[in-house]
């Protein structure tokens, strides 16, 4: 193997060592936040809104792990460029190293939870394990004429083949240091605020009956309550906010006769409501998974706004979070339904990390966009004109009303059925106006009514179901939704940009004879 690739393979292990000692005292100790994450997120508001708002689109939940992996490459390939490099410029690696670790250090330290010292010591021994490792495998190769250890003959290959198994070692450890770490991350996300305790459950809220949810007879269709472990999961945070429920407050301020301030103790001492309700990402696609209902636990937001009295002109109510995330949605909205709540339980259980522990706003009829803010801290009342949410500069629409649609669940794509009455399946949604009717096409032959499972609310959406006789060959189903106050779904297609896709779902079956 030529000296050059040997120096950029240990150029790109050096990253590797580096990296997996960073995330591996990143697990370990509490105040250090990945530096993987946390140069990813110091990434994610510099990336240009269209960047972001594709990828969302492109990977959906997933588009987290991709940016994550995408950074772990580069860093990857710089340093194997650096390795090659190095052989000309010896001091370069070590200037790269220096820069990568001080871009960490200010990355980390914009994480909740961190601070300097550890950050600085655990970045900096992640800094001189990579630095270490790049030296010590290009010690042979930058003197070819240097003896061999005891022990060995034959000065190249022999060093060389040696170089290579070390540094395939140094890798293996690497990887298996820092994904030890990472558990140990994921493990405390889990755990943190397993301490609060919530309100019985199920004191409003119906029982899910097979009256109310059909999913338990129809193999792949979504259950009208979303698990929580499936709920699909869209933010601007890499990592998890860790929020500490004893130091957590919730503050109305701005357009009102007295600002409020609550601690976690106090909002729980709240009267709550059990609010069934779909929540929606701008960003989902026509048939898209971008959505899914809950049974949320909360303070209906009105009455903390009329103790707070809210001042006229005071159009606009924005959700801060702790994160600095941000979104605004009408004033209106919140005094004119009780649904519109401050969360702190999801599915009878306390409000997951994922899903903004320890508050979050739930406003049935909204995006997510607009409304739906995660580890909220303050909901400041200000004019409609006076404030922009974090999506509204970067392209997006101002107001954002979840629009009427409906997805074919069952049959499932790609799945082959047999030729017959086949069950065709799904849910269609119109928070908050609620569905009177849902129509199927098959071939373009003409819509027919399907059956409407017994809806929950009209904050959530509802399942539909028909049986179809399809013969054999590939048939092209369309769905169509009429919302409750009889206005149909456009035919579309309009894309998510910039407030909502638009358009009847299509699906094509191929059945077998
Ligand atoms: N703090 C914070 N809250 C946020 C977001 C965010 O990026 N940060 N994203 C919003 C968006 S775009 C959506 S669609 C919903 C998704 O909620 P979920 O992740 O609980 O499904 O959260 C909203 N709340
Ligand atoms: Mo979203």
């Amino acid at each position: 193997m030529p000296v050059s690739r040997i120096a950029a393979a240990a150029g790109a292990v050096a990253v590797v060592a580096s990296i997996g000692i960073g995330e591996l005292l990143a697990g370990l100790v509490a105040s250090v936040p990945s530096p993987v994450d946390a140069i990813g997120q110091a990434l994610i508001p510099r990336f240009p809104g269209a960047v972001t708002t594709w990828a969302i689109a492109t990977f959906g939940s997933a588009n987290r792990a991709v940016l994550l992996s995408s950074i772990v490459v580069v860093a990857l390939l710089i340093g194997a460029a650096a390795g090659v490099l190095a052989r000309a410029t010896p001091g370069l690696p070590v200037v790269l190293f220096v820069l990568a670790g001080g871009f960490g250090v200010v990355a980390s330290l914009n994480q909740p939870g961190a601070s300097f010292v550890p950050v600085l010591l655990a970045i900096a021994a992640a800094v001189a394990v990579g630095i270490a490792v790049l030296r010590a495998s290009t010690r042979y190769l930058d003197d070819p004429g240097r003896p061999p250890p005891a022990g060995e003959d034959g000065v190249g290959t022999v060093s060389r083949r040696r170089v290579l198994v070390s540094l395939g070692g140094v890798a293996i450890a690497s990887v298996a240091v820092g994904s030890f770490g990472r558990w140990g991350t994921a493990d405390r996300v889990r755990t943190a605020p397993a301490e609060v305790s919530l309100p019985p459950p199920g004191a409003t809220g119906p029982t899910i009956t097979s009256a109310l949810d059909a999913s338990s007879e129809i193999d792949g269709l979504s259950p009208i309550l979303t698990p929580t472990d499936r709920f699909f999961r869209i933010d601007t945070a890499l990592s998890v906010p860790r929020v500490d429920p004893d130091t957590w407050r919730l503050r109305i301020t701005g357009m009102v006769d007295q600002e409020l301030e609550f601690t976690l103790d106090q909002l729980l001492d709240e009267p709550f409501d059990e609010v069934d309700a779909t929540i929606a990402c701008v960003s989902n696609e026509v048939g898209g998974d971008l959505i899914g209902t809950a049974r949320w636990l909360g303070t209906p937001l009105v009455d903390l706004l009329e103790r707070a009295g809210i001042e006229p002109g005071a159009t606009q109510i924005v959700g801060r979070s702790v994160d600095g995330w941000t979104a605004g949605f009408p004033t209106e909205l919140a005094l004119q339904q009780r649904e519109a709540i401050i969360a702190v339980g999801m599915n009878g259980e306390q409000l997951p990390e994922r899903h903004g522990f320890p508050a979050r706003l739930i406003i049935p009829g909204l995006f997510g966009y607009v409304s739906a803010t995660k580890w909220l801290t303050e909901i400041e009342l200000t004019t409609w004109e006076g404030f922009d949410g974090y999506w509204v500069p970067r392209g997006w629409s101002k107001e954002g009303p979840i629009k009427t649609a409906s997805r074919i669940d069952v049959p499932r794509a790609r799945e082959r059925v047999s030729a017959g009455d086949v069950v065709v399946a799904g849910v269609a949604w119109a928070p908050t106006r609620g569905i009177s009717d849902v129509e199927v096409d098959v071939d373009g032959e003409g819509f027919r009514a399907a059956d409407l499972v017994m809806p929950l609310a009209d904050t959530t959406w509802i399942q539909w179901r028909t049986t179809i006789s399809l013969d054999e060959g590939e048939h092209e189903l369309t769905v169509r939704a009429v919302d409750g106050d009889g206005q149909r779904q456009p035919e579309g297609p309009a894309p998510p940009a910039p407030d909502g896709s638009e358009g009847w779902h299509r699906r094509t079956v191929s059945v077998a004879s």
